[in-house]
């Protein structure tokens, strides 16, 4: 055999501030505590384990909330950092997993990434769009703004200079619309059905996970996507809830164990894969038991999306 060292480097991200919930930043220990180093260095992966990121902000508290989008410094903060080290690992030639917390990683993640790869084509997998605004958020929780933050919307671009902690997005890098593939949806705001349609964003939703079954899915998914880098952004909420019951926001009639990991399988299998995220793990939104299965879930998705094949 001859082994290729690929580097890998997983990037601890404990950000909790994008949704109302204690609990998630403990997530990327966990993930890490439970394996994750020897599961990928037994995939044939060289693991570079930083230390979880600090996105400790001391001088600024949150204070008012000018824009519903709660705790935007704090957010905007962590993504400004995040950003320059998801950036800085990929032009270092590293695969960055980036290990959440909340989904609002992905504002950071997202950024590096498309400063590094403009071209890079995200698989969304997730039971919510999260292409929330503030100015369109029931919630004011940014867990449910990053795509709709780096979007063009139909009536334009959002405007960074009005929302603090984010100036460093003012001319930050785009998503568009063909760039993106949803995964799993089954809970999404008006707004966001709309702006999905108008941008002619493709996404599948569960209800087509049940007319084609997921492996039709997922290679028109592919398809939509061929050419591209991929990124894919897993939040484990888009599993069904009997099988990833500890996280914030559970919805009924997601993918089984089976379909989320046929998911991870096949994106790895397109040899396309470059980066990931996988979010929204909060322990303490379950009994022991719930949280130990979750967070073995989201350790067997890793080892599923980064190559492992049952034989
Ligand atoms: N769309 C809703 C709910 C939500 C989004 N993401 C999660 N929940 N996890 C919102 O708050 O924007
Ligand atoms: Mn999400
Ligand atoms: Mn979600």
């Amino acid at each position: 055999y001859i082994y290729i060292y690929i580097y890998i480097s997983f990037l601890r991200a404990p950000q909790t501030y994008g949704q109302p919930f204690v609990g998630t930043d403990s997530g990327p220990r966990l993930l890490r505590e439970g394996g994750l180093a020897t599961m990928l260095t037994q995939l044939g992966w060289r693991v570079e384990d930083i230390a979880d990121l600090d996105f400790s902000l001391h001088e600024m508290q949150e204070s008012a909330n000018p824009a519903n989008a709660r705790n935007c410094a704090l957010v905007g903060h962590a993504s400004n950092i995040l950003a320059d080290v998801v950036e800085t690992k990929i032009k270092e030639g590293l695969f960055p997993l980036i290990l959440g917390g909340d989904h609002s990683v992905a504002i950071g993640s997202l950024t590096g990434i498309l400063r590094a790869r403009p071209n890079t084509g995200i698989i969304w997998v997730d039971a919510h769009a999260d292409l929330n605004i503030p100015e369109t958020s029931g919630s004011g929780n940014m867990h449910g703004m990053p795509l709709g933050l780096l979007m063009d919307h139909p009536d334009g671009a959002y405007d960074f200079s009005k929302l603090p902690g984010f100036d460093f997005l003012v001319d930050g890098p785009r998503i568009s619309p063909e760039q993106l593939v949803y995964v799993g949806l089954r809970d999404v705001d008006p707004t966001e059905r709309l702006w999905i349609k108008d941008l002619g964003i493709k996404a599948f939703t569960m209800t087509d996970v049940d007319n084609y079954g997921i492996g039709q899915v997922m290679s028109k998914a592919l398809d939509h996507l061929k050419g591209r880098p991929l990124h894919l952004s897993y939040d484990i909420d888009s599993v069904d809830p009997a099988d990833a019951p500890a996280t914030g926001t559970r919805v009924r009639g997601g993918l089984t164990y089976r379909e989320a990991h046929f998911v991870g399988e096949i994106i790895a299998r397109s040899g396309s894969l470059a980066s990931a995220d996988i979010v929204e793990v909060n322990p303490s939104l379950s009994d022991d038991d719930g949280a130990n299965e979750t967070v073995e879930l989201g350790l067997q998705l890793i080892t599923s999306f980064m190559g492992k094949s049952i034989i």
